[in-house]
Order: structure tokens, then C-alpha cells, then sequence
């Protein structure tokens, strides 16, 4: 299998110093020939890194659901742009055309132009996994309203702080959600949320689940009748390359979320031509992302560019778990998929239950699997290839952030030999640094440092929502004219790139810099052990001492927990030498969780120092139960 844009190693390393060399000319010519514009641009890239101002492809003239929607009609009219999955197996898919799209797209941006929603208004988004989701969004892009999704697993106060930071004046939501065996009253949670947002004058309501809900005269409208009488054409606004596309909201280490803020045109270029790359994709294909369009990922994976592409995307309603722990492999095997992206935390609860579970389905069809969200363990990594791509489909690690817009360091697939727990390459057009506490580039390899990006990419956030200060000063003056991410990596003897977490995810023992990820990966290779996550914790001697929350596998039975430390403890020393061993070992029934899936550190660290007194915001935390479980377990 080759892949047909990228075509081998050395034509990789080509393609890559060529980008380097001018990034200019590179990004122009694939904007050039990938998309249709109503003006084309007067220069391709203007920045200043000092005050964190960058404009690409300014003064295009364009709108992206022309790029997505529009222009596959005429050769690709009928093709399935989305498969919808329903949480019920009972229920039966929905196959929507591009044609059928596009018709909702307009129906839904007539709706919207009614309700006096106008170009630069912004509109939040409190949908479950419903086409509608998909809808809403792209008849904001038609017609130049600036949607900012919220994830509809967040709490009411949650969702008011986003709304009143972006003085939403409309929210789209439905009635409830489904979720496995759960049913969710997503429209009892708004009203809460509304009765705290003063800019709120319409919540449209769509159908899902049936269930009663109240409706405030004058304020709440079904969207059902205003949908059905609405013209199924409205022509797409003109937007500028650097008019607001969207926001979406990611929670700082302090503070209130932070509303990243995307315009049309890099964005739409890059998630485009990353998608293109990363995922080896193919006209036939059958594209499937298990992330929520809540965050970034779905937004630029499951939604922009696959459709930029004109691809099929499969978007999922429910959990991996429903009905049965093979749902993932169900849908793959039904709908034929042939690149399946989802994230770690997955993988090892999916990895935890029966690997017959995975071979009693079909899964020839796929060709890629990728990885997304957080470092992936060696032990998941090994999981995945063997019993899900079956050591045929190459791996893509995918290193990026809801600030990057898109991927920025993988494989590229039949090209990049894989390495586990690597993300391995920079993709064309990105220029990763690494650099030390003092500020200086590391350079040479068999180097680890602050991940730093030198130059500008199509697809970065170019502010913080009405906080252009908090956008500098958080990535932009750690290191003077680079981006800062907030991440550390390391990089091999190769130039491969291994991200090691979180800058501030690094303990200092006895003056020696552990990074998390790694202890952890050893642990995890232990059979009895399911997850864990180290932090740090005050010690006389050592100045930090580590502290290590093990969540078990349910079918390993375990008699001697002491025992258990001591192997634990082993395992490490092996790995990467006695000073990495734990101090303290707690074992927990799970780990406490983002509703993304990131463990929530910044919680351990503080039960592991004794403090109870303030956990910080808590709203994007899974399940606060865990959190006093652990508390109360704690050693
Ligand atoms: C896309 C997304 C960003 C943070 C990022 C990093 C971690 C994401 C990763 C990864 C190691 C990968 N991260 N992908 N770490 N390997 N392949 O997840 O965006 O939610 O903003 O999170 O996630 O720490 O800085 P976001």
C-alpha cells in the first residue's frame, strides 16, 4: 500500500525541507489547488510572534461549507457524506448524501436567518451526537455566524460561563440525549444554564429523545416546524479568509476555560490537507472518528476536513460499551470502515475485557488506525496494532491541540515507519523545537525539552475569545517568538518525537526530572494493572517523592497487595532504574477523568499532598464521585 501524496521516506524528507525552506510557497500552492475561492489572496502568510498577531491568505475571499458541501455536488452528489450511527442498534443508520446535506445545511441557515441571527453573531451548540449536531454547525459557516460547541456532557454552569464569555445570543440544543443505557435531559440542563445568560434571547429545540421538557413562551421554539417550512436554499455568505469560523472552549491549568478562537481559511486548509495526509484517504473510503464534536478532534476529524475532502464520515451517537463491550468493532465491521481514529483511554478500556470481544468481528476493511488525545502507553500501542489492526494497519499517533486547529506531528501512514508511543515526524509545513528552561533551542537529537513550534501553520488559533493578553502571555512570552505548548517531548536518535506529557506533568526527584508517562508505561505493563497516574508530593529528602493511583483489571484477582507494590515497584526500577520508584501506592477502583478522557492530575496532586481543602474547578470532571472515593482511600 502506498500512499499517494506523500510517497515514500525520502520523498517525505523532500516534501518536509522543501516546507521549511519557504513555507510560503508550499502552503500557497495547496490552498492553491485543493479549494474553490471567490477572491484569491494578496499574501499568503503575515505575522509578528511578539504580539501574537497572524493572518494567512489574507484577503481571500471565501466560505467553507462551498469548500465542504457545494462543490462535490456535481461529481459527487450522491455520495454519503455522513453515516450516522445511533446509539440503539435497533435504530437504523442514517446515510446522508452530499446533496441531502446540503439541503439541511440551507433549511437550517434559513431557520437560523429567522430567528435574526446575522454574520458575526455567536451561536452555542448543546447537541448530542445527532446529525443536527453536524447541521447546525455548518449552516453557522454558511452564513458567517461564529458557533461555539459545548459539549453536551457539561453542567449548567458550565455551560453559562461559555455562553456569557461569548455573549451567545442564540443556543441550539434537543430535548434530550442518549447514551448508552442512559437518557439525559439535556433541555432541563439549559434552562438552568440560561436563567444565568442575559444574552440568551432564543433556545431552539430539536427532537430526539420524546421526553417532556418545558418550553418558555417567547424564548424556547422546536426547530421540527420552522425546519419543515424553510427554503432549502440560501446562498453562502462571502467571509474573508480571517473572519471568525468558530470558538471552542479548553480549559486552562488556571483560571476560566479559554475560548480559542479559528477563522475560515487556514483552517480549512490545514484540517483538509492533514486529513488527506495523516489518514491515507482515499475516494472510496469510510472514515471513522469516535471522538465527540464537543472537542477539537471532531470538529477538525470527523466534521472540516473530512468534508473539506469529500469524504464519508461516520459519526457515532453512543459509548464503546453499549450494548455489549464490542460496539467499536461492530460498527467498523457494518459500515466497512477503513480508517478508524479514536483515543488511548479507549483502547485500554476496550483492551481490558476479552480480546474475543474484537476477533468475533470482521475487521479486514480497515487500512489505518490512529491515536489521539493523550501519550499512548507501549502496552495499549502493542493492543492496538495486534488485535485491531492485526499488525497490518500502520498506527498514527497524532500529537496536536485544540490551539494547533490540527494534527502537527504523525506518521504518515506506508511512509513513516511506525515507533510505539512516538508520534514520530513533524508533518510538512511544521517546525518543532525543543527548548530549555533557560530559553535555549536544543538542538542535535537524543534531546528532550519544551515543545516550542517556530513558524506559523494554516491552522493555528489566532486569539483567545475577548483575551488577546491571556492568548500572548499564555503561549507566546515563555519562549520570545515561538509558540509554547504547553508540552514536553523528547527526540530520539532518529529525530523521531516522543511527547512526554505535560511540561508540568515532570516530578523532580532528588534532582532528576521523571516524566510521568514513562513510569506509567511501566506500571501498565504489569498484568494485574488496568491504568495509573503518577504525581508528585512533598518530601524532606527528596524534595518531591512520587505517588502512584493504580486502578486493577477486574479479572485479576489480587491476595497480596504488598506483594502487588513490590512488583510494581520492580517493574519501574527495571525499566528505568530504582529512582523512579513509587513512595506511596494507592490502589483506586478508577482514575478521576475529563469528560475527554484526560486524568485529571491537577485533583491527584492535591489528594496526594493531603490537601482537600480547594480541588479547583471540577466542571469538566467525569464523575466527581471517584474524586472522594479516592479521598477517602488515601494512604
Ligand atoms: C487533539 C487534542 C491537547 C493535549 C496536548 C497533549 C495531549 C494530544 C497527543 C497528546 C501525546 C498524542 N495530546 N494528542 N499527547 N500524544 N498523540 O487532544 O487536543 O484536548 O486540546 O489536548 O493533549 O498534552 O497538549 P486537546
Amino acid at each position: 500500500m502506498k500512499n499517494l501524496y506523500i510517497d515514500s521516506l525520502p520523498d517525505y524528507f523532500k516534501q518536509y525541507r522543501k516546507s521549511i525552506k519557504n513555507p510560503k510557497k508550499f502552503w500557497d500552492k495547496i490552498a492553491e489547488e485543493g479549494f474553490v475561492w471567490y477572491q484569491r489572496w494578496t499574501k499568503v502568510v503575515e505575522f509578528d510572534m511578539e504580539e501574537a498577531r497572524i493572518k494567512w491568505f489574507k484577503n481571500a475571499k471565501l466560505n467553507i461549507t462551498k469548500n465542504c458541501i457545494d462543490r462535490h455536488l456535481a461529481s459527487r452528489g450522491d455520495k454519503t457524506a455522513i453515516i450516522w450511527e445511533p446509539n440503539d442498534l435497533n435504530e437504523s443508520p442514517q446515510h446522508i448524501s452530499y446533496r441531502e446535506l446540503h439541503e439541511r445545511v440551507c433549511k437550517m441557515a434559513n431557520v437560523l436567518a429567522d430567528l435574526g441571527v446575522q454574520k458575526g453573531d455567536r451561536v452555542c451548540i448543546y447537541l448530542p451526537m445527532i446529525p443536527e449536531l453536524a447541521v447546525s454547525m455548518l449552516a453557522c459557516a454558511r452564513m458567517g455566524a461564529v458557533h461555539s460547541v459545548i459539549f453536551a456532557g457539561f453542567s449548567d454552569s458550565a455551560i453559562a460561563s461559555r455562553v456569557n464569555d461569548c455573549e451567545a445570543k442564540l443556543i441550539i440544543c434537543s430535548d434530550g440525549s442518549y447514551r448508552g443505557n442512559k437518557t439525559i435531559d439535556l433541555k432541563g440542563i439549559v434552562d438552568k444554564a440560561v436563567e444565568k445568560c442575559p444574552t440568551v434571547e432564543k433556545v431552539l429545540v430539536v427532537k430526539r429523545t420524546g421526553s417532556e421538557v418545558n418550553m418558555t413562551e417567547g424564548r424556547d421554539l422546536w426547530l421540527e416546524p420552522l425546519y419543515e417550512k424553510a427554503s432549502p436554499d440560501f446562498v453562502s455568505k462571502i467571509m474573508d479568509a480571517e473572519d471568525p469560523l468558530f470558538i471552542l472552549y479548553t480549559s486552562g491549568s488556571t483560571g476560566k476555560p479559554k475560548g480559542m478562537l479559528h477563522t475560515t481559511a487556514g483552517y480549512m486548509v490545514f484540517t483538509a490537507y492533514t486529513f488527506k495526509n495523516v489518514f491515507n484517504y482515499l475516494e472510496n473510503d469510510v472514515y471513522w472518528c469516535t471522538a465527540d464534536i464537543g472537542w477539537i478532534t471532531g470538529h477538525s476529524y470527523i466534521l472540516y476536513g473530512p468534508l473539506a475532502n469529500g469524504a464519508t464520515t461516520v459519526m457515532f451517537e453512543g459509548v464503546p460499551s453499549y450494548p455489549e463491550p464490542d460496539r467499536f468493532w461492530k460498527v467498523i465491521d457494518r459500515h466497512k470502515v477503513t480508517q478508524f481514529y479514536t483515543a488511548p483511554t479507549a483502547i485500554r478500556a476496550l483492551a481490558k475485557e476479552s480480546s474475543e470481544w474484537v476477533e468475533k468481528h470482521d475487521l479486514s476493511s480497515l487500512r489505518v488506525i490512529g491515536s489521539v488525545g493523550e501519550p499512548i502507553n507501549d502496552e495499549a500501542w502493542h493492543w492496538y496494532n495486534d488485535h485491531v489492526g492485526k499488525r497490518k494497519c500502520p498506527i498514527v499517533d497524532t500529537w496536536w491541540q485544540t490551539e494547533t486547529g490540527g494534527i502537527m506531528i504523525s506518521p504518515i501512514p506506508f511512509v513513516t515507519p511506525t515507533k510505539p508511543t512516538y508520534a514520530t515526524l513533524p508533518l510538512p509545513g511544521i517546525q518543532p523545537v525543543l527548548m530549555d528552561d533557560k530559553r535555549n533551542e536544543i538542538t542535535g537529537n537524543q534531546v528532550d525539552g519544551n515543545l516550542c513550534i517556530r513558524f506559523p501553520w494554516p491552522g493555528i488559533a489566532r486569539t483567545i475569545w475577548g483575551d488577546h493578553r491571556r492568548y500572548k502571555e499564555t503561549y507566546f512570552t515563555a519562549f520570545p517568538g515561538k509558540y509554547f505548548t504547553g508540552d514536553g517531548a523528547l527526540r530520539d536518535e532518529t529525530g523521531y518525537y516522543r511527547i512526554t506529557g505535560r511540561v508540568d506533568d515532570i516530578i523532580i526527584v532528588s534532582g532528576h526530572n521523571l516524566g510521568t508517562a514513562p513510569i506509567e508505561d511501566s506500571i501498565n505493563q504489569h498484568p494485574a494493572v488496568a491504568e495509573s497516574a503518577i504525581v508528585g508530593y512533598p518530601h524532606d529528602i527528596k524534595g518531591s517523592a512520587l505517588y502512584g493511583f493504580v486502578s486493577l483489571k477486574e479479572s485479576g484477582e489480587v491476595r497480596d497487595r504488598d506483594n502487588l507494590r513490590n512488583e510494581i515497584n520492580l517493574l519501574i526500577s527495571d525499566s528505568i532504574g530504582p529512582i523512579a520508584k513509587l513512595d506511596k501506592i494507592q490502589f483506586v477502583k478508577t482514575l478521576p477523568k475529563t469528560r475527554s478522557g484526560k486524568i485529571m492530575r491537577r485533583i491527584l496532586r492535591k489528594i496526594a499532598e493531603g490537601d482537600f481543602s480547594n480541588f479547583g474547578d471540577m466542571s469538566t470532571l467525569q464523575d466527581p464521585e471517584v474524586v472522594e472515593e479516592i479521598r477517602k482511600g488515601k494512604l
